[in-house]
């Protein structure tokens, strides 16, 4: 199962909206087969283990035990069901890290396995396997995406100075950390007061990989057209009461067709809400929330978050300012310093 985890890994930043997943093929303590779900609409990582197998080995796919770190799929999606090749080849055991929280799926594949009388064991290195796969339990589990709250602050805790103007914290190594997260997330919100303070682009250009997608909250569309933001490239959402864009769905967002599309939310339910609702629909499975205060605070408020990485620079302080979010969880699960900052890693507990 470490192996299959270890496999898994290198789809990184090419299978999401769908989960990473690896698989062996073990006979007599010897792995003879091996694979992962390398691209997403691609073939599944078990399809890519038993088609690995040497011609000299075929004759021991069926006396071998197959690993995967995800419940292997029942359903007919981009590729047809890997329960019924597991059972086609007459494998008899097969090792299963977690189940698929995927409602097509869903123990589904488990059982289809037992009733063609497979040998199911289920839940070897459990926690590993939900871990590496975080954002997409989140989202299948919760119906909303994997929320990661960023914010900088000074070493006197304000996160912002009262002037009106964009207050420099983080130092450029920071800066190029924070680039590289924006590339591991699907989208990127921030609030209207950030949007207009700061004039953010949003982008991942400091570090190579994909841009997450930017969203911003714009009730009245008050925001100017002249924001590096409302250029429209790459994708920027805005959630607004006005108007909505007929176009933007799940596979505009997965292709990343560049433009300023529309979502309209209402005034009568919680707007953080109807923010996280449009995520689900639009299979945007985790954002990282970049500011501001209000917008920080009021997730967490709501109890909608799971990681929150503070920035904090040691040697700044700006006495008169906005006061940085605050967070109940007080110990961090992990600590890094870059230079004058350091980076503190809280996870959200208590949901
Ligand atoms: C597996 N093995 O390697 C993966 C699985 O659209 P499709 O056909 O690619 O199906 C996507 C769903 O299949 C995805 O949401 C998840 O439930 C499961 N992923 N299952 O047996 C794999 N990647
Ligand atoms: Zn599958």
């Amino acid at each position: 199962m470490q192996r299959c985890l270890q496999l898994a890994k290198l789809g990184a930043g090419r299978v999401a909206p769908n989960p990473m997943v690896g698989s062996v093929l073990v006979y007599e303590n010897r792995i003879i087969g091996e694979g992962y779900h390398e691209v997403y609409g691609k073939a599944h990582a078990e399809v890519n283990c038993i088609n690995s197998v040497r011609p000299e080995d075929a004759h021991l796919i069926p006396l071998a035990t197959i690993y995967v770190s995800l419940e292997p799929c029942a359903h007919f999606g981009k590729t047809p069901p890997c329960a019924d090749l597991i059972i086609k080849h007459g494998i008899q055991t097969v090792v299963v890290g977690c189940r698929d929280p995927f409602k097509e799926v869903n123990g589904k594949g488990i059982e289809k396995l037992q009733q063609a009388g497979v040998t199911v064991i289920t839940g070897v290195l459990e926690q590993d396997c939900l871990e590496l796969n975080k954002r997409f339990f989140t989202f299948h589990t919760r119906h909303r995406p994997y929320m990661i709250l960023k914010w900088a602050k000074t070493a006197d805790d304000k996160i912002a100075s009262y002037s009106n103007t964009r207050l420099i914290i983080s130092n450029e190594f920071t800066n190029r950390l924070v680039h590289k997260w924006r590339t591991e997330e699907t989208g990127i919100l921030v609030g209207t007061q950030t949007a207009r303070v700061d004039n953010p682009q949003l982008t991942a250009r400091l570090w190579q990989g994909k841009h997450p997608v930017r969203m911003v909250i714009d009730k009245d569309l008050k925001l100017p057209s002249s924001l590096h933001l409302m250029q429209g490239s790459p994708v920027t959402i805005v959630f607004n009461t006005q108007k909505h864009s007929e176009e933007l769905d799940a596979k505009l967002v997965n292709a990343r067709i560049e433009g300023v599309y529309y979502y309209q939310v209402n005034n009568d339910t919680s707007l953080l809400h109807q923010v996280l609702n449009a995520c689900y629909l639009l299979q945007i499975q985790s954002v990282l929330v970049e500011g501001g205060a209000y917008l920080q605070q009021s997730i967490i408020a709501e109890n909608c978050w799971d990681e929150a990485r503070v920035i904090t620079n040691e040697q700044l302080w700006v006495k008169e300012g906005l006061a940085a979010p605050k967070l109940e969880t007080a110990t961090p699960v992990a600590t890094c310093q870059l230079q004058n900052d350091r980076i503190d890693t809280y996870i959200n507990n208590q949901q």
